[in-house]
């Protein structure tokens, strides 16, 4: 009935000792099918460039990666069974009819204040409290006892080409804006290079729209200092419905800049 998101492939070199280590998760929003397409995509990338690509060597064998391929495992089940264009979780609430609540307006990260709703009913729903949603608990429980280890935080989303960072519940910048914009802008640039397509990197609230609650501000102010949304192909032509022809070329571009920061941040 219920679907728990609380296992995900580590990837890397066995060491002795703890090695830093990036976290990334797709599938926060159940109706942008690309996002678990290219967690998938990821793993079978690292699984069989290793050994012969030197930089995903040296990354795996420096640095694990934890890929939590969908999040939002049972929003994902309705998209495919019910309704397509689903976003939120799909827990039930005590006193609405209404169904589930947005995982990424659910933590603890000014929760409820700007860009969500208190309204069940809504599609940015922020849930009755922080980390309502079993599955943002989840995630949230991951990283905060493996802290000390995670670098970097990237988050898979769909669409409009952008590679966002913190923040997206205020208008302020980031401590380290300068950093986190320069790196977002090499790859970018990365992704660029296959294919040409471009994308457009910033704080959230300034780039896309404000929003509270979302998980890249809520990692970036537990201390995960590089901390990443991206939000893949397309700019609204197709949008969630991404055909399939573009799955494959979607993916190779996106490794290029995920390949991008994970070097960064191995290097710093
Ligand atoms: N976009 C994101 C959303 O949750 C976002 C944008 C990123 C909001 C980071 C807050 C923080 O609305 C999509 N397409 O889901
Ligand atoms: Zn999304």
């Amino acid at each position: 009935m219920f679907y728990d998101n609380l296992q995900q492939p580590q990837l890397g070199k066995k060491s002795s000792s703890a090695k830093p280590a990036i976290f990334m998760d797709c599938g926060i929003h159940a109706r942008e099918w690309i996002s678990p397409a290219f967690c998938q995509w990821f793993v079978r990338e690292a699984l069989s460039t290793y050994g012969t690509d030197t930089q995903m060597t040296s990354l795996l064998n420096q640095m694990d990666v934890f890929v939590l391929p969908v999040f939002n495992i049972d929003g994902y089940d309705y998209t495919h069974k019910r309704n397509r264009m689903w976003r939120k979780t799909r827990s039930k609430k005590s006193g609405s009819s209404c169904i589930g609540a947005d995982p990424n307006r659910n933590f603890d990260a000014g929760w409820c204040t700007i860009g969500a709703s208190s309204n069940p009913c809504s599609d940015t729903y922020c849930g009755s409290r922080p980390e309502s949603e079993i599955e943002v608990q989840n995630v949230a429980n991951f990283i905060r006892n493996n802290k000390s280890i995670i670098k970097a935080y990237i988050t898979i989303h769909s669409y409009s080409q952008l590679l966002l960072f913190p923040y997206s519940y205020t208008f302020e910048l980031a401590a380290t804006h300068s950093e986190l914009l320069k790196v977002a802008e090499g790859a970018s640039a990365a992704l660029r290079s296959l294919y040409g397509t471009r994308y457009t990197s910033g704080p959230g609230a300034a780039t896309i729209y404000p929003a509270a609650g979302g998980s890249d501000d809520w990692a970036y102010d537990l201390g995960v200092k590089y901390s990443y949304t991206f939000e893949l192909r397309d700019t609204g032509r197709y949008g969630f419905l991404l055909p399939e022809s573009q799955i494959k070329p979607t993916c190779e571009e996106t490794m290029l800049a995920v390949k991008y920061i994970a070097d960064y941040v191995q290097k710093n």
